[in-house]
């Protein structure tokens, strides 16, 4: 893939390549990240979801063309409206990236290589691949704990899957539906590409932590974590509530057994004992009757999802939107 720097009004790609910025309230760095980003790549789209500052306006006149949601609905629903409009202008490959400076824009050539080179249809910039700087501690510590969850629950492994700066094939466009309107959208995209068979590859990126985290990183890591839980329950029924049902209900087992033993050689109900086999053995069969009640729903909504799916994509919501450039 040929990259000309200077020429920035002629494609500079074979392949047609964009990039959308989600961004709430980033007046004081889109500029710059828009600048930056329009060197790599033929297009720049910012989703400003319900910014109250002048981020439509810094990112419009820096050469971003602007996506507005009319009010604020979240990191996820802005990653929604950037393959929306990834799809309607036919771009080969969608790089998404942050709009508040901590990623690098020259990561981009990086980034759409596989992609380009039909090797993976979303591209995953690591920030635990390579020798870059990495995150401060009690923010990798969280991320860690993400990632595991995410990484069990979806069957996919990456290294970062939290990760803002994302590439797409045309292919993940296509195939990709969403539905989460928070930050979790980052892990529902990793569930999201088991399910359809999209090829995935992490690269190595650059992030930089000058400012300080802007979310509470504990209440960050709850709200994402929890969705993550609503998610697994959701894809892996089994797994989440059948699992723990049967062990509960083997727990209420061994203390029946316990119960038996003991009123076999002194007559007596050990009372203790009892009490714990009723209650282990009351959760164990609510949790796999919920197992087995999602696993069912699962099932039967599972061709019906696929076929709204498809009817959706073709369906664009009217939103305001104002045009850069
Ligand atoms: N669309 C949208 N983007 C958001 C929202 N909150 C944060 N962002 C954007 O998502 C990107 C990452 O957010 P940031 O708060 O920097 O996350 P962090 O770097 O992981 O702490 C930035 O470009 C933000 O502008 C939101 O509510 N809606
Ligand atoms: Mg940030």
């Amino acid at each position: 893939m040929d990259q000309e720097r200077g020429a920035s009004e002629q494609p500079k790609h074979k392949h047609k390549i964009i990039a959308a910025i989600p961004c709430f309230n980033e007046q004081r760095c889109i500029g710059s990240v828009v600048v930056m980003t329009k060197k790599f790549v033929d297009s720049v789209i910012v989703i400003d979801d319900g910014s109250t500052d002048a981020t439509a306006e810094v990112a419009a006149e820096a050469g971003a063309t602007v996506h507005k949601h009319d009010q604020n609905r979240g990191y996820g629903a802005a990653i929604r409206s950037a393959l929306e409009k990834g799809r309607q202008l036919g771009a080969d490959v969608l790089v998404v990236l942050d709009g508040d400076g901590q990623h690098d824009p020259s990561d981009i050539p990086n980034l759409v290589k596989p992609v380009v080179e039909g090797e993976a249809d979303v591209v995953v910039g690591s920030r635990f691949l390579g020798k870059g700087k990495r995150p401060p501690l009690y923010r990798r510590l969280g991320q860690r704990v993400l990632t595991t969850a995410t990484n069990m629950g979806s069957g996919q492994t990456v290294s970062d899957s939290q990760s803002g700066f994302r590439a797409y094939s045309s292919k993940a466009l296509r195939e990709l539906t969403l539905a989460e309107s928070g930050m979790s959208v980052s892990s529902e995209i990793q569930f999201a590409i088991g399910k359809s068979g999209l090829r995935v590859a992490e690269v190595p990126i650059a992030v930089s932590y000058i400012d300080r985290a802007k979310r509470n990183p504990i209440g960050h890591a709850v709200s994402v974590l929890s969705r993550l839980l609503v998610l697994i329950s959701l894809r892996q029924p089994l797994l989440l509530f059948g699992v723990p049902g049967f062990v509960l209900m083997a727990g209420g087992v061994a203390f029946g057994v316990r119960v038996l033993a003991r009123y076999s050689e002194t007559r007596e109900l050990a009372v203790g004992n009892a009490l714990g086999m009723v209650l282990l053995f009351q959760a164990g069969l609510l949790a796999l009757f919920t197992a087995l009640m999602l696993q069912a729903m699962k099932e039967l909504m599972r061709g019906e999802v696929a076929r709204l799916a498809k009817e959706v994509r073709g369906y664009t919501p009217a939103e305001e939107s104002t045009e850069g450039e």
